[in-house]
């Protein structure tokens, strides 16, 4: 990767990936695009474009601008907010990226789209989900991310694009907290714990889902990014996951840092139907294999880097 573009770059894997990428390959390597502008780091520290991704020609017109041999599409609106605007999300989850495919085929660019959990579906096998399974999922979100996929595969084997995708688990970050997801819980129970020293889960106790640490989702993808192309014999998308968690288990976890943290309860049953009917837990051996993933962090050093970086955020905030 010589000249990168990122859209959705303001978002919850976006605003690290950047950061990231710029330190790796150089500030100006990396063009941050996204449909809002922030003072931010992000808008700061490199190169940054407003872009509305279902406006392909501006899409097109700032890859040329900038002479990118590598797209990364993030830009997409998670399960939570698909299922409540399913048709929005399908014009913007599908017609950004098909936008962003042609972009990549006439400007010959490497692609990158995230893939998710959310592509499976309830006649799934749930435990060590394979890395080739049925694939029928019930939710906006799901439909977008198999059609995404199937899509990536064409466009490489019809148009020859180098397209590579990863299912994401749920990402808990500290940096951008992310905004429509279903796993989302595991992400605002820090907050909360650190802030009241209780958390109100609108998942169920017992309702197993694959979660993974930014850090490693953000290695994850240059891993794959760079990776020789004839060692994949997947492309779009792997399986990627780093471990699996039961909501009173993050909370037992964070009690051993909190003792006084308490859990309570109020299930959400749209998000609860969503999360039951993804896997309980996914198999990433073909990711393994084939450009040697591995996650750094678990249960354990991933709640207790998250609870010292959300407190040294909340004092630096406080002045
Ligand atoms: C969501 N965080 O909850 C995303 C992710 C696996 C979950 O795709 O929609």
């Amino acid at each position: 990767m010589e000249k990168i573009i990122v859209t959705g770059a303001l978002g919850q894997i976006g605003s690290e990936l950047v950061t990231k990428l710029r330190k790796v390959y150089g500030a100006d390597h990396v063009v941050a695009t996204d449909i809002r502008k922030t003072d931010c780091e992000v808008v700061q520290s490199g190169p940054f474009e407003l872009l509305d991704v279902t406006d392909g020609k501006a899409m097109y017109d700032i890859t040329r601008k900038y002479d990118a041999d590598t797209f990364i599409h993030l830009a997409a609106l998670l399960s939570a907010t698909a299922e409540a605007k399913p048709l929005l999300a399908w014009n913007l989850n599908m017609g950004g990226l098909v936008n962003a495919l042609e972009v990549a085929r006439e400007l010959r660019c490497k692609f990158f789209t995230p893939s998710s959990i959310g592509a499976f579906g309830p006649s799934t096998p749930k435990d060590g989900t394979p890395q080739d399974t049925i694939q029928r999922p019930t939710t906006m979100y799901g439909v977008n991310k198999v059609s995404g996929e199937l899509l990536c595969d064409y466009y490489n084997h019809k148009f020859g694009v180098d397209t590579r995708g990863l299912r994401f688990p749920g990402l808990i970050s500290y940096v951008t907290p992310p905004g429509g997801g279903t796993t989302d819980y595991a992400v605002e129970i820090f907050y909360e714990a650190l802030k009241n020293k209780s958390y109100t889960s609108y998942i169920a106790e017992g309702t197993y889902m694959d979660m993974m640490y930014m850090p490693d989702a953000l290695q994850a993808i240059i891993d794959l990014m760079e990776a020789d192309e004839c060692k994949l014999k997947h492309r779009n998308a792997f399986n990627v996951t780093a471990m699996s968690f039961a909501p009173e288990e993050i909370a037992a976890e964070i009690k051993k840092h909190i003792p006084n943290f308490a859990m309570k309860y109020e299930v959400d049953p749209v998000r609860q139907a969503i999360a039951e009917s993804w896997p309980n837990s996914i198999d990433a051996t073909a990711a393994k294999e084939e450009w040697g993933f591995k996650a750094r962090y678990n249960l354990e050093t991933m709640t207790k880097d998250m609870l010292d970086q959300l407190t040294m955020k909340i004092v630096k905030s406080a002045g």
